[in-house]
């Protein structure tokens, strides 16, 4: 009976570890996914506060495209269909409008492929 109790105990101590892992955050944010399609992001505006971390998930339902930002600090990343790419950036200090970009020409609207980072104070 003792052995019992102490497996019980164990498990109950693995289940606080587990729950506790899932309740901790993480970062501030969870990761927001996007979709990239010819020729624009949806979601097309991601808000976020000044220096905040964001993971952003990309991929692609139509075509190959790429995201960039020199403002943000994001290199070139490739996004295809059937692949998530992971993209993290620091919100800059001050709040204003941002722009990723499409990196890789993809057709006719390529230059409106902008993915806006609305920084709010
Ligand atoms: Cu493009």
């Amino acid at each position: 009976m003792r052995s019992i109790a102490l497996i019980l105990s164990a498990a109950g101590f693995m289940c606080a570890l587990i729950l506790g892992a899932i309740a901790a955050p993480a970062s501030a944010h969870e990761p927001i996914d996007v979709v990239a399609a010819n020729w624009k992001f949806t979601p097309n505006t991601i808000t976020v506060h000044v220096g905040e971390t964001q993971t952003i998930r990309v991929t692609s339902s139509e075509g190959v495209h790429g995201l960039q930002s020199d403002e943000l600090g994001v290199k070139q990343a490739v996004i295809a269909p059937n692949k998530f790419t992971i993209v993290t950036f620091t919100a800059p200090s001050k709040p204003g409008t941002y722009k990723i970009h499409c990196s890789i020409p993809c057709g006719a609207g390529h230059n409106d492929m902008v993915l806006t980072i609305q920084v709010e104070p």
